[in-house]
Order: C-alpha cells, then sequence, then structure tokens
C-alpha cells in the first residue's frame, strides 16, 4: 500500500487479474462472426516494457474494451516481433543462445504486460522466431517466387574486411563509417540477394491511399513520398562514342535550358571513363559523397548534343545523381532547378532563364533574372525557339511528342524490397544452391528449415553451421548447399496481423475463410517510426495475398491511430540518455491503473507529452475518491433523510449530468479522444460528490451515476473499476456490462453547460461589480419567446436586409421599437450567432442548475419566465444570456 489515503492497489489488481484469468475473459472463439480487430504494433522483444509501449497498450486496450461495452465481438491479440539482431548480439555478448535469450525476455514481458491489465485473448500468441511462424515466411517467399514477384539479383552490402564479415546499417558507425566491432573502415561488396517486387506494386500503393480515410494525413503523405511516383519523360543526350544517353526528366519544358549533362558516378559511362580519366577516377573513389550538402562533380572530356538546341553541352560526373533514379544520368537546367544551379556555379556551367512566370493579363512574358537563384516554378517558355510563348504543361506534351526518342515516363522512388539479411536469428531463406541447377527452392513439403544450433562468431554462424549447410538438391539429388542468408524481419511483421485469426493452424499460414471475415484490422495502433516501411510492406504483402490466395482484402488496416512520445523534460524517453520511468516501479508504488489512467489523461493519444509525478499523484488520489465515494454509498454512510422537493430539484440536474456524460464519452471514445473522455467521466464523480454534500440523496440516482462512472471508466482503469462494480453489487463483470444508453444529445449537452456556465459568471460579475456582500435573492429571467424567434431566424437567414426579413413575422413585429433595437443587435453580430437550445430547454436547463448558483451565493434563486418577471427586468434577457436580477 502506498500511504494512508491511498488503496491496496496491488491486492486489488492481482485479484481481479486472476478472475479474468479464471474466466477466459479474453477470448475470442474462432466462431465469432466478425470481431472488431483492435490491434497494437507487436514489440520487439528487449526484455523490458518501456513507457512507449504502455502507453501503445493502453491505447489499444482503452478501445478494445470500450468496444466489448458496446456490445462487439473484440479480437485483441498480442504477439512477439521475435527474430532480430540485438538478440544475436546480446546472445554473443552473453555466450548464450539468441533463443534462450528471446524466451527470457518475453517471459518477462509477457508478465509486465499481465500486471497492467492488457486484455489479450493469450491463445491466439504468434511468436515470429518458432518454426511454427517462421515456416510460413518461408512459405510466401515460396509463392512469392512461384508467382515470379520475386529475384535475386546483386546488391550492395557494408563488408568489414578485417572481421570478414557483413554489417548490418546499424553496425556501421559514424561519418567515416567504421565497423562497430574493430573500427576498421567499411568497404562495399556485391552480394546476390534476394528482392522482393514491391515496385510491381507501386500504382496500387500509392493510388489506395487515397481510401485510407482511417489513416492520419501525416502517414499517408509519407507513403506518397516515399512511393515517389513522378510523372515525367525520357529524352536522349547523345555523347560521341557512347550514342544515345537516356535522362529522365520531369521538366522537359525547361530543355533549352539544359547547359550541361551529367552522369551518376556508377553510371556504365562513367565506370568507362575512370579506366582512363584519372580525375574521374579520383573523384568516384575519393570525393564522391552522395548524402553530402553540396554537389560535388568533375568535368569529363566529352559533350552531350541538347536535342532541342543542337548545342554541344558539357559532360559532368556528379555525386548528385544517384544511379538508382531514372536512368543515372540527367539534363542539367540551372536556371530552373536548385541543385543545378549549385552546381553550375561551383563549376561554371552557363545559367540561362527559359521559362518565365505567368504574365498579369496578357503582357509579355519577361524572363526571370536567375543568376542568383533558380525560377523552380512552371510558367510560360522564353528562348525556347518555336516552343516560346507555350504555357509549361503544353510545352512538355509538345516536346515529348515532337524529340526523337522522347516519351512519357513514369518514375519512382521506391525500390525492389531487398530481404537478404547475413544473420542468424532470422527465418533461414528456403533455397538450396546446386552447382548444375544453380539455386534451388526448397519444397514445400520440406519447410521449415529450421535454424541450427546458434554458433558463437564474428561472421554469420550459418556459414560456419558446416553440417546444417550441406545437404542435397531438391531437383538432382546432387550436393547442394543451402543459403545461408536470412529474411529481414519486415517479412515476419508483414502479415502477423493475419496469422492472429488461426494462430495455431498446421496446413496455411490462416484460415481464408475466417481472414475474409474478420479481416481488416479495425483499429490498429503503434509508433510513427513504423509509418513507412512496415506498414507498406504490409499493404504489399496483403495485395499480393488478395492476388494469389484469395484473400479478399486489398489492404490490412482500415484505422491507423499513429501514438505520441512519452517524454521527460521535453526530451524522448531512452536507455541512452538514461531518462527513463520505469513502468514497473510506478505499478509497484501506484497501480497499473493509476499508470493507465494518467498516461491516457495527459494528453490525447497522438500527442507527445511530458511524464509528470504530480500528474501520476493526481489519478492516483482520483481512482482513491472514487473507491471512497462507491464505498460509502455501498455501506449505507449516505442514508439520510428523505429528499425533499429541493433535493428533488438537485437530482434532476444530477441526472442531465449522467446523461450528458454518457453521450459526450461515447463520442470521445469513439474518436479515441481518451483525455477527453476521462475528462468527462471524472467531472460526472465530482458532480456525485457535490451532490452529496448539498442535498438529500437520492439512492436510485447515486447508484445510477456511480454506476455509470464505473463503466465509463472502465476501459481505463478497468481493475479498480471491477472492484468497484463488485461493491455496487452487480453481476458479472464490468468488463461486460453494457455501456450506458442516453437520448442526450452532445450538442445540446454543450449548449445547456455553457448557459449555466455564463450564467454563473454572470450572477458573480454583478455581485462583483455592484459590491454585493451577502445576496439575498437572486432573480433569473429567461428570455421572451419572440426574442428565440428572431434569434432563430437570424442565425439561419442570409437575406441582405435581416431587419426587414424579421418584421415579417408578426410574433416579431408586434413588439415594435423592442423588436426593431434587439433586431439591430443581431444585424451587428450576425456573423458571430450560434444556434441557442429552445426556450423550454434553456428554462429547464437554469431551473435544474439553480441550486448551484443557490449554493455558492448561499442565496434564494429563482428562474422566471418573461412573463414573471418585471418588464424591465425581462427586457435584458435574450436567447441564452437570461437577465439577471440581485436583491440584498
Ligand atoms: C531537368 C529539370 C529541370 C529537372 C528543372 C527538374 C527541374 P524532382 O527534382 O524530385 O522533381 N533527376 C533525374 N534523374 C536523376 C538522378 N538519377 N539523380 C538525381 N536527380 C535526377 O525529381 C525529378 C528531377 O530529378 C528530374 O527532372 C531531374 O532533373 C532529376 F527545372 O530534369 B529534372
Ligand atoms: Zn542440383
Amino acid at each position: 500500500m502506498h500511504d494512508d489515503d491511498g488503496y491496496d492497489h496491488t491486492a486489488v489488481e492481482r485479484r481481479w487479474q486472476e478472475a479474468w484469468d479464471d474466466a477466459s475473459a479474453y477470448r475470442t472463439p474462432d466462431d465469432v462472426e466478425d470481431p472488431t480487430y483492435v490491434l497494437g504494433m507487436y514489440p520487439y522483444p528487449s526484455g523490458q516494457l518501456h513507457m512507449g509501449h504502455v502507453r501503445n497498450y493502453t491505447i489499444t486496450d482503452a478501445y478494445a474494451r470500450y468496444r466489448r461495452l458496446r456490445g462487439d465481438d473484440v479480437l485483441h491479440p498480442m504477439g512477439w516481433d521475435a527474430f532480430g539482431l540485438p538478440a544475436e548480439n546480446a546472445a554473443k555478448e552473453r555466450d548464450t543462445n539468441p533463443r534462450d535469450w528471446t524466451f527470457d525476455c518475453i517471459e518477462t514481458m509477457k508478465g509486465q504486460m499481465e500486471s497492467m491489465g492488457f486484455g489479450y485473448d493469450w491463445e491466439r500468441e504468434v511468436t515470429t522466431c518458432t518454426p511454427e511462424y517462421y515456416r510460413w515466411n518461408q512459405w510466401l517467399f515460396r509463392r512469392f517466387v512461384e508467382e515470379d514477384l520475386a529475384e535475386r539479383r546483386d546488391a550492395e552490402v557494408n563488408w568489414c574486411p578485417s572481421c570478414e564479415t557483413v554489417l548490418a546499417d546499424e553496425q556501421v558507425e559514424g561519418d567515416d563509417e567504421l565497423c562497430w566491432r574493430c573500427g576498421t573502415p567499411v568497404e562495399q561488396r556485391d552480394l546476390e540477394q534476394w528482392f522482393l517486387k514491391i515496385t510491381e506494386y507501386a500504382d496500387e500503393l500509392v493510388e489506395d491511399i487515397d481510401d485510407l480515410e482511417g489513416w492520419p494525413d501525416s502517414v499517408r503523405q509519407m507513403q506518397r513520398n516515399w512511393i515517389g511516383r513522378q510523372y515525367g519523360s525520357r529524352v536522349n543526350f547523345e555523347i560521341a562514342g557512347y550514342g544515345d544517353v537516356e535522362a529522365f526528366t520531369t521538366r522537359l519544358d525547361t530543355i533549352f535550358g539544359a547547359t550541361f549533362f551529367a552522369l551518376a558516378p556508377d553510371h556504365p559511362i562513367a565506370e568507362d571513363l575512370l579506366e582512363t580519366d584519372d580525375a574521374v577516377h579520383e573523384f568516384v573513389h575519393h570525393e564522391a559523397d552522395p548524402d553530402g550538402d553540396e554537389p560535388n562533380g568533375v568535368e569529363t572530356d566529352l559533350t552531350a548534343t541538347n536535342p532541342a538546341t543542337g548545342e554541344e553541352v558539357p559532360v559532368f560526373v556528379a555525386d548528385f545523381v544517384l544511379s538508382d533514379v531514372g536512368t543515372g544520368a540527367l539534363m542539367g537546367v540551372p536556371g530552373h532547378d536548385d541543385r543545378d544551379h549549385a552546381f553550375a556555379e561551383k563549376m561554371g556551367a552557363p545559367i540561362e532563364p527559359v521559362v518565365a512566370p505567368e504574365p498579369e493579363d496578357g503582357g509579355e512574358p519577361e524572363a526571370p533574372d536567375v543568376s542568383e537563384r533558380a525560377y523552380t516554378e512552371d510558367g510560360v517558355l522564353v528562348n525556347s525557339g518555336e516552343y516560346s510563348g507555350l504555357d509549361s504543361e503544353t510545352a512538355r506534351e509538345r516536346l515529348t511528342e515532337d524529340l526523337d526518342g522522347a516519351a512519357h515516363h513514369t518514375q519512382y522512388r521506391l525500390r525492389d524490397w531487398g530481404i537478404s539479411r547475413q544473420r542468424y536469428w532470422g527465418t533461414p531463406i528456403p533455397v538450396v544452391h546446386c552447382d548444375d541447377c544453380g539455386p534451388v527452392l526448397v519444397p514445400e513439403e520440406d519447410l521449415p528449415v529450421e535454424l541450427p544450433e546458434f554458433i558463437n562468431t564474428t561472421g554469420n554462424p550459418l556459414d560456419e553451421a558446416e553440417e546444417w549447410k550441406q545437404t542435397t538438391c531438391p531437383e538432382c539429388g546432387g550436393d547442394a548447399t543451402r543459403e545461408t542468408d536470412t529474411m529481414d524481419t519486415f517479412v515476419d511483421s508483414s502479415w502477423y496481423f493475419l496469422r492472429y485469426v488461426s494462430p495455431g493452424l498446421e496446413d496455411a499460414p490462416f484460415d481464408l475463410e475466417r481472414a475474409n471475415d474478420w479481416m481488416p484490422v479495425d483499429q490498429y495502433v503503434g509508433g510513427i517510426e513504423h509509418a513507412v516501411m512496415h506498414l507498406l510492406y504490409s499493404r504489399f504483402v496483403t495485395k499480393t495475398l488478395a492476388d494469389h490466395e484469395g484473400l479478399e482484402h486489398r489492404e490490412p488496416f482500415t484505422n491507423l491511430l499513429a501514438q505520441g512520445m512519452v517524454q521527460l523534460e521535453g526530451e524522448k524517453m531512452s536507455k541512452s540518455k538514461g531518462n527513463v520511468v520505469s513502468p514497473q516501479a510506478i505499478v509497484e508504488e501506484y497501480g497499473a491503473d493509476t499508470a493507465r489512467l494518467f498516461m491516457m489523461q495527459a494528453a490525447q493519444p497522438e500527442r507527445d507529452f511530458d511524464w509528470s509525478d504530480k500528474g501520476v499523484r493526481s489519478a492516483y488520489q482520483f481512482l482513491t475518491r472514487l473507491k471512497e465515494t462507491v464505498e460509502s454509498f455501498a455501506s449505507g454512510d449516505l442514508a439520510s433523510e428523505a429528499p425533499d422537493d429541493a433535493d428533488a430539484a438537485v437530482a434532476g440536474y444530477v441526472e442531465s449530468e449522467i446523461d450528458a456524460a454518457v453521450a459526450v464519452t461515447t463520442e470521445e471514445y469513439d474518436d479515441l479522444t481518451f483525455n477527453a473522455a476521462v475528462r468527462e467521466a471524472q467531472g460526472l464523480v465530482n458532480t456525485l460528490r457535490q451532490y452529496r454534500e448539498y442535498a438529500a440523496v437520492d439512492p436510485d440516482t447515486f447508484e445510477r451515476g456511480l454506476e455509470v462512472a464505473v463503466t465509463l471508466l472502465s476501459p481505463v482503469a478497468p481493475h479498480i473499476c471491477e472492484e468497484l462494480w463488485d461493491e455496487l453489487d452487480r453481476d458479472g463483470f464490468v468488463v461486460d456490462a453494457e455501456w450506458p444508453a442516453t437520448d442526450a444529445d452532445r450538442d445540446v449537452v454543450a449548449r445547456r453547460r455553457r448557459l449555466v456556465e455564463n450564467t454563473r459568471e454572470d450572477v458573480r460579475q454583478i455581485v462583483d461589480v455592484a459590491g454585493i456582500e451577502d445576496p439575498e435573492r437572486i432573480d433569473i429571467v429567461v428570455t421572451p419567446e419572440w426574442k428565440y424567434e428572431a434569434h432563430g431566424i437570424a442565425v439561419e437567414s442570409d437575406a441582405p436586409n435581416l431587419i426587414g426579413e424579421l418584421m415579417q413575422h408578426d410574433a416579431i413585429k408586434r413588439h415594435g421599437d423592442d423588436a426593431a433595437s434587439y433586431g439591430q443587435d443581431l444585424q451587428e453580430e450576425r456573423e458571430a450567432l450560434q444556434p441557442v437550445l429552445d426556450p423550454e430547454t434553456e428554462y429547464e436547463a437554469l431551473e435544474a442548475a439553480a441550486w448551484l448558483v443557490e449554493r455558492e451565493f448561499d442565496a434564494d434563486v429563482r428562474v422566471l419566465t418573461a412573463e414573471e418577471a418585471p418588464d424591465d427586468v425581462a427586457a435584458k434577457a435574450q436567447p441564452s444570456r437570461p437577465a439577471i436580477d440581485i436583491s440584498e
């Protein structure tokens, strides 16, 4: 127990975790039809649940619980992204093996998840490093090869000549690119590697982003940028001795300003030149720095013919020309491209304007001054021969048609997905190499190809597992060796969400029929760091399964929430910075419910927020108060004298606040704005506490309030709510309760509350300004009916003469000068007018809230209609702004 004024959260949490467990409360039976699928990105089992995980999984858990309360079947599984380099490194350091290390980590983290009260169906747990799982990666790989969606080709890897091993990018350190183990400068080597042809789906992957309306715009944009589709043209420049050389451009309209031509350092022509040209050799091998801020290059002896002008332009080898973009060659237009401008300035190439801004009202286009900087917009062509005067768009079309060998071309930034990794702890690529037959797929009946025992070595352990490596060729039966590369772990996570549907299935990766019923994931939640690759690969694999395996869904995740970071003093919590708050310590001191409540109330889930001990304590205090409120009621402490009429009026207010709380939290939970949902539910608890202090409580109203509050808070703080549900003598678990119903409308609720708040504020002002010490009676006077009518018309109408329009209504016109002057007021405020409550609702809302004013000022409070009040008072009232009359 924490301190005197807390509660025994450890006992409460343990009790309900056991009870849920005994009842298998979170199982999703296989025969449910179409559960709401709520999924958090599965973690890498590093050994410790950190605050980022806790936030991620609390969001998911709260939403899953909310959907259950709404009556949905829910699928809410959890698993482990269990392959990966850190386990291999840890195993090497500790002289154990990655498998044992990983399973130890999983056990610890699973215990931590259980202590957080996350309601997972653990019978659907998926662990990617088990042969039962990764055999399906191998199956998938086979299917990709069979469908011609996988291919083996040369690709560069990082190579440490001293360790004689391939290094992952994260094992190459610093700008000098040194081996993490021995500090030797890393080299690049070409190795044969496997690629999945995601580029064949590039168009669909971009186009379908438009339909992902449940995703954050930022993520959609990041996906678009990553795919980087560009429409442009290919165009040929002739280079003596090499013939036509192709370049890709999005701005063929600028070709008259192409004053140089540039080749990537590994363009075939550059590679040819460096044999004989020392300067090119020096540049390519020692100076080129594609990641540098400045463009660098070297001039060659070659010239290229600009096909539009017929002029010879210099040819450079330049490091800002990327070998895997377009054709690895570009036409340089310094007048209209920033990089080309910087390069031309440095190398002394001419800079000429050939596109001018669109002239205003039919004047002549005027060439822009491009000496200092490029003009990069579209416009009207100048200095471009017969094309001068055309707009950029038209010019691109014409030039693409007219120039010899030019053609439309769509270019993508997206590259095929290289999945080969030269490491142990991953899925073995199911291929054997035979001298006679080449690379041969391991037949399906021989899957899985299991990992051999781990060997602690500097190189790839699979290379040294001699016995495992030696095998026979499935095609010719001759001697062969196994592929020693394993798969990128993004392969594991590209379809794991399908495995949860039928986790134990032995003859297929997933039950197709059930996947068709249960997919897509309705709500996916995870970190923004996975916004590009993981989501893109998952989308790609889903599309291939739709094309080749009968999956009826082409997108895996309908709604996506990218949660913000948990920070400490404005900085990301991280082990290396030593600024982590351990979830375990918080759970011990305050309990999981407090940790969860604090996280959810601190900010909207998408936002970053700062960890705050004060916030944690206040969450804990709130739960303690909630518990006290329920317990004192349940133990009969509230039984007082019978409620009188005044008490009944207060009860009426409380009833409407209960409905209001249901209406508001429902909407907030639907939007996953848990902070607002929690705020509202906490407000209800406070209202109940004020109620019991001020009035003789109606037990039915109070009990309903408690029951509702406990239900509304249960998604976020499930243990204590379960305890209090029990305390209130309710049947079953609160987890299985029914979400409270209400007819209350959110907008009406907001207007009622604004009305009450403004009125209370007005009373305070008057008391203050008039210096009233001890008000005896406060009259709140509601506006006469006709003003509502006039206000309603003013909100709706767009007639230019509002007063004229108002006077067409007899009920308004009848009030003569008053009507005209009120009409004038409305006319002046017209833009800012908001809809208001109808008169009855307004009267009722003020009447119900009168006790709040009464309590605050210790005065008699009356709510009067305009007819009941003196004319001069009633005349001051306006819709949603009652008149106030105070007597001492
Ligand atoms: C001429 C030109 C004129 C271009 C102009 C742009 C503006 P962005 O810049 O993202 O729209 N490009 C072509 N191949 C390249 C390669 N291998 N490496 C680096 N850059 C390459 O991308 C399209 C432009 O990138 C292309 O259009 C080309 O420069 C350049 F005023 O051609 B442009
Ligand atoms: Zn063979």
